[in-house]
């Protein structure tokens, strides 16, 4: 093990998510906090850039577009020194490393900004939207708080243990472009959600199966959170190229192999 316990790996495993307190120091916060307000002030930062604006704050004409960005898709990818801080840093990848395994390689960020009123996440499991294209078990969240996310801003909450079944999910993108609808068969209200809180510069990690969703943003302040997403080496490419994601991954550490994720010609 590089940098957790035993006993955190028996949680990760009983329960699909791991919360790590001090992910990174204040220093690396203050840091990351200007690299994120600078890319969302570029809007966007980089041509493969989604920007996605929040439907709830869409018509509301008191304040300025990026403070209705509810998400910005492969912002972070784009900038270098955010890889080098804080997206491929060693301590980044010992955390993954114990759970993924020693061959990792970077797939992309996801910064959920949730302003003041911003909507919440429906629950869903994330590898439903990516197991199209990039076929395995084996991928993972970091989802690092910039901001306090408490239940008033519309902390994450997720199900212990829902990462073992895989469910049916209703992929419409028309319906909502971030998260493509919700997990259609189930009934949210019937699941025993844990929420999350955090400090800022606490991090939350999920398994790619587990149910999760947030709540919306009641208070004035923003709830903004890095997400960094990492794969096995293992994971396989797919006959079916993403249309969203034209970057090409990086691998982060150990061996790429032929058909899996990582691997270029
Ligand atoms: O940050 C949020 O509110 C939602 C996060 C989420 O759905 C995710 O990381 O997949």
């Amino acid at each position: 093990m590089k940098a957790l316990t035993v006993d955190e790996i028996g949680a990760w495993e009983r329960n699909g998510f791991l919360r790590v307190e001090n992910f990174v120091d204040a220093g690396e916060l203050a840091n990351l906090r200007r690299i994120m307000e600078g890319l969302v002030e570029q809007d966007p930062p980089d041509e493969n850039t989604i920007v996605d604006i929040d439907p709830v704050l869409a018509d509301r004409t008191d304040i300025a577009r990026t403070e209705k960005f509810r998400a910005l898709l492969h912002a972070a990818h784009a900038s270098t020194e955010l890889l080098e801080t804080y997206t491929l840093r060693p301590k980044t990848l010992d955390v993954v490393e114990d759970l993924l395994g020693p061959d990792i390689v970077y797939y992309t960020d996801q910064t959920f900004l949730k302003p003041p009123g911003g909507s919440g996440a429906p629950a869903h499991q994330d590898n439903a939207y990516w197991d199209v294209f990039w076929s395995g078990k084996g991928k993972l969240s970091v989802w690092l708080a910039l901001d306090d996310s408490t239940m008033e801003r519309g902390c994450t909450q997720f199900v212990p243990g829902s990462h073992r079944e895989v469910l049916q999910h209703d992929r419409d993108f028309s319906k909502d472009a971030l998260f493509g609808g919700a997990v259609p068969d189930l009934d949210p209200d019937q699941l025993d959600f844990e929420a999350v809180e955090l400090k800022a510069g606490d991090a939350c990690i999920h398994h790619c199966e587990t149910i999760h969703r947030s709540g919306p943003n009641v208070s004035d302040h923003s709830r903004r959170g890095l997400v960094t997403i990492y794969f096995s080496g293992r994971c396989t490419y797919t006959d079916q190229p993403s249309e969203w994601f034209t970057h090409r991954m990086i691998p982060a550490r150990g061996h790429v192999y032929p058909g899996c994720v990582g691997w270029y010609e």
